[in-house]
């Protein structure tokens, strides 16, 4: 398990040219398909968790609070505010008894077994999970001298484009390093506004599931 750290910000025709400057390295150029579930009544969502599919891999976002408090909320900068930090698991009976828990609080109605394999999806019917998101994005990454900091800049099918800094700290890492790896990323690349930045979720949901993303947004979740 690991924490991901990271800041998005808005990416346009300069940015290229910007990432040249800095020195920054292309490390690849890759295209994914995302396939984003939950239950009818957003369930996982409204809990501020996100469970995807990417190229055959399952993976689930979840906040890194601990009761409501964020582990590395104290004295927190401007800087650091702009940046979101997610717990990710890969591993997939963990997944699955992340979401059965989820589950379990809703409906006390017993256990549900979780399946093995990862290409048999009869658990996501069971545990009354449906698709509600799938895109590609064409996702072009580079790095920095600076060590584990990346820059994404992604390109969604839909018709935006967002770019992101990011790095990633292993369970019980220093968080509070990564921050400044990304506020030293953000002034070389010159990003001035203090504005947050939408993901390539908030705009999806905004344009095909208006009343979902309404509901996230009365929820703060986005
Ligand atoms: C955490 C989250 C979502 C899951 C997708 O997260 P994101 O990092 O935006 O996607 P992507 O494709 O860049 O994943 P990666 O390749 O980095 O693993 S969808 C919505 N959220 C919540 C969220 C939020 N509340 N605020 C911001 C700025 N971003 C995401």
């Amino acid at each position: 398990m690991s924490v991901e750290v990271e800041r998005k910000f808005v990416c346009n025709a300069d940015t290229l040219k910007t990432l040249e400057e800095i020195g920054a390295v292309c490390v690849g150029r890759r295209e994914f398909r995302d396939q984003y579930f939950d239950t009818p009544e957003f369930d996982l969502t409204l809990r501020d968790m996100w469970l995807r599919k990417r190229k055959a891999c399952w993976e689930l976002k979840c906040p890194t609070t601990v009761n409501g408090t964020d582990e590395a909320s104290g004295g927190q900068s401007k800087a650091a505010a702009l940046c979101s930090r997610y717990r990710e698991i890969t591993n997939l009976p963990e997944i699955q008894r992340r979401v059965r828990e989820v589950m379990k609080d809703i409906r006390e109605d017993g256990e549900t077994e979780a399946s093995p394999s990862q290409e048999d999806e009869s658990w996501l019917s069971e545990m009354n999970l449906v698709r509600f998101a799938d895109f590609t994005t064409v996702r072009q990454s580079f790095t920095l001298e600076e060590k584990g900091v990346q820059i994404d800049l992604d390109q969604a099918d839909f018709g935006y484009q967002v770019g992101e800094i990011e790095v990633l700290v292993p369970d019980g890492g220093d968080v509070q390093s990564a921050l400044e790896k990304i506020e030293r990323a953000a002034g070389k690349l010159g990003l001035t506004g203090d504005q947050r930045v939408e993901g390539k979720m908030n705009v999806y949901l905004q344009r095909n599931h208006p009343e979902h993303h309404a509901q996230l947004l009365r929820e703060h979740v986005l």
